[in-house]
This record gives structure tokens, sequence and C-alpha cells, in this order.
């Protein structure tokens, strides 16, 4: 049968034709083409974070430390990273995080996403804040299982509705971003006085609710400057606490996963109510400085979860730190940074290139090590 790693046999055979690859290889040279390619203010925001942007760095770092023990002889030629996620069966671990400025770095970023989730069978979590509304995206990924990211505004009947649209459209689960209430300080974006949202990008899902547009109705200004002041208005919830969850659970019978946990005790309060997973993440160091690397949060999740799914992103850049965080308990890994700069570089086929590459380099790595599926790996990382 196939694996992914076969992915290297294309390459290979077109060089001994003389066609080199036309896309960069690892994270770090597609960063770096990608780079040249963005606008400046949106390459601020892609690859900026909070403060000195410490635990950005230290997220990337912190994988570094964990080594995968090889085992010889084990006979894994046929290698399988099936999971199942929520009663979906999908054929490998990783899913696209959610990335509110992909209608910014291309026109059609989130359904360039959501055409590479639907070619690889990956779930991409659909991003509230989005060039496209959430339901032609949701239709761009055809039969891949989505999620549908919401930021919690601070109207109730807003919130509900972006729900229920979700819903309504097919995503198979939503998933609730809690650290983002608030803006955090990011020297980049505050150096250009840069916010993509204020500009009126990526607010589709906003300017196409009924909820909203009534809200912005009663306002008596409809125009654009006034949809993006009540945006602004509304976007995070302040008020919100653990007493809402109730509610939330209330709206819909689809999975609710809280992204944004990286606690134990957070862990169990969110199971206990209601929620059906927990996304153990620190928005990639781009809301608070001076935190923990959230791979060295996992394992305390990944245990007060008792065997509920545990989603996990922030700092995963090779195949390799994907399995790392399979090792220590992850159910699925959320690729960020990373397919947004295959998208800068090379649009659709960027990204796919950027996700068919970690899979392939992640069954390798499996191969090599003797590791032929995912339960195998548990135990198998020494701490350096
Ligand atoms: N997380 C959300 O929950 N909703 C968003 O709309 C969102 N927008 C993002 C926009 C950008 C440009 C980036 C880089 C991240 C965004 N995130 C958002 C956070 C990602 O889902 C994810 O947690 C983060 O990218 C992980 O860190 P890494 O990319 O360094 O691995």
């Amino acid at each position: 049968g196939m694996n992914y790693g076969d992915y290297q046999l294309g390459i290979y055979m077109n060089g001994a034709r003389g066609v080199l690859p036309d896309l960069p290889m690892d994270s770090a040279a597609m960063e770096e083409l990608a780079k040249s390619r963005m606008d400046p203010r949106i390459l601020g925001y892609v690859a900026g974070g909070a403060g000195n942007e410490y635990t950005q760095r230290a997220n990337v770092a912190a994988f570094e430390r964990l080594g995968i023990m090889p085992r010889m002889l084990v006979g894994a030629a046929q290698r399988s990273m099936g999971i199942n996620l929520f009663g979906h069966a999908l054929p490998s671990p990783l899913f696209f995080a959610p990335v509110g400025v992909l209608g910014a770095v291309t026109d059609d970023g989130d359904l360039a996403t959501a055409a590479s989730s639907a070619e690889l069978g990956m779930p991409m979590v659909a991003s509230t804040l989005s060039q496209a509304p959430l339901e032609q995206v949701r239709t761009a990924a055809g039969e891949t299982p989505g999620f549908f990211q919401l930021y919690p505004p601070a109207d109730r009947e807003l919130a509900e509705s972006l729900v229920h649209r979700a819903e309504a459209a097919g995503y198979s689960g939503i998933v609730i971003t809690l650290d983002t209430w608030v803006n955090g300080w990011r020297p980049r974006d505050l150096s250009a006085a840069y916010l993509p949202m204020l500009t009126g990008q990526c607010l589709a899902n906003y300017l196409s609710d009924d909820r909203f547009r009534k809200l912005l109705a009663e306002q008596g200004s409809t125009d654009p400057a006034a949809a993006v002041m009540l945006w602004a208005s509304l976007f995070g919830n302040p008020t919100m606490t653990w007493e809402d969850l109730e509610w939330f659970r209330s709206l819909t019978s689809l999975p609710i996963v809280l992204k944004g946990i990286c606690s134990p005790e957070d862990t169990r309060r969110a199971l206990d109510g209601g929620m059906d997973g927990i996304y153990c993440s620190n928005h990639g160091g781009r809301q608070a400085n001076g935190g923990i690397p959230a791979i060295d949060c996992l394992p305390g999740v990944v245990e007060a979860a008792g065997g509920a799914p545990v989603l996990f992103d922030s700092g995963v850049r090779s195949g390799v730190d994907a399995l790392r965080a399979l090792a220590l308990g992850a159910t699925a890994v959320g690729i960020g940074r990373p397919y947004v700069y295959g998208l800068a570089a090379g649009g659709q086929a960027g990204i796919t290139h950027v996700m068919r590459s970690l899979l392939a380099e992640a069954d390798l790595t499996m191969a090599v090590n003797g590791y032929p599926d995912l339960d195998s790996l548990r135990g198998s990382l020494h701490r350096l």
C-alpha cells in the first residue's frame, strides 16, 4: 500500500530527469520565500507575536528537547497515521488550525485552504475572521469534515446565529477560542498601527449575518466604517466566564471544543461543563508573552482530559514535531503559520505541498524508528 512518505519518491524521480522542486522542502525555507512575497504589514501580522516574542520562539524550541527512541526490526513497512475524531475516521492526525487572515494573505486564502482540506482529507478549523463566509468555506472543503472556530462575541444572539449557521452549513463541531477576548500586546502590529479587520478585511461572517445586520441597521448608519466600528465593539466578550458554558452547550448538539486551554484545572472544568474536547494551545505566542511552551503543557492536559480528545497546536514546524505531540497524547495536531507561508509562497499548491511534506516526514520518521501506528508512539519520547 501507499505511505505518506512516498511523496519523496516523485520528488527524487523528477530530480533524476533534471526537474527540481519548485517549492522549498522545509518550513524555514518556505517561511523565507513567503516573507519575500508578502505585503510587509500582513507579514508582520502573521509572523509577529506578543511582546518580544519569547513565548513564540520557546514554543518552537521546546520540541527539540524531546527525542524519539528508535526501535529496530519492527517490520514497519506499512504505516498508519489514521485517527478517529468525534466519530470521523481521518487518514491523518493533522488539521488546519484556524487562521483569521487567510483572506488577507491572498484574496481566496480561505477557499484555497478549504480546497486543500478537501484534497487531503485533512480537517480545516475555519476561523470566524474569514474573507469568504463560513458557508462557502464549508462547501469548498467538500467531503472532508471541518470545524467552525467561534470568537464568542459580546452579543449572545450573534453567537447563537453564528453557531446555528455553522450547524446548518454542515460543520462537524464548534471550536470556541477563549484566549482572544482582548488583543494581546503585539509590537510589530502596533508599529505599523495595523489590524487587518479595522480596514474591513475578513469580516464576511459578520457582514453576512442577519443579527449583525439588524444591529447595524439599528445604529443608523450601514456604511463600511460603521460596520467596522460595530464589529470592534462586539468582537470580544470580556465578561464571559465558566458560567456561560451551560448556555453555549444548550445552543448545539455538535461537539464543542475549547481552544486556549493549557492548565489541567481548566481542562477538568471544561469537561465537567459538558464540553466534548480540549484544544491545548497558547495561540502561537501571539496573545501573551512570558508564557509556557505549549508542548510542555500538553502532558498535564492529556492526563486531566482522561481520554477525551485533545487537539494541540503552537510551534509545530515539522512532521517530527507532530509526532512528538502525538507521542505525548495529543489526538490531533494543528498546523498554523507553516501553511499560511505555503499559501503566501505558492497559493493552494503551496498549502498542499506544506501539508504533504509534514505528513511525509512524520511517516518516514515512524518508519525509520519502527513505529507502525500512532498508538505505538506513546511513551517513545525521551526528554533531552
Ligand atoms: N486562532 C483562532 O482561534 N482564531 C483565529 O482567527 C486565529 N487567527 C490567527 C491568525 C494568524 C495570522 C496566526 C498566525 C494565528 C491565528 N490563530 C487563530 C492561532 C492559530 O490557530 C494557532 O493557535 C497558532 O497559529 C499556533 O501557533 P504556530 O502557528 O506558531 O504553530
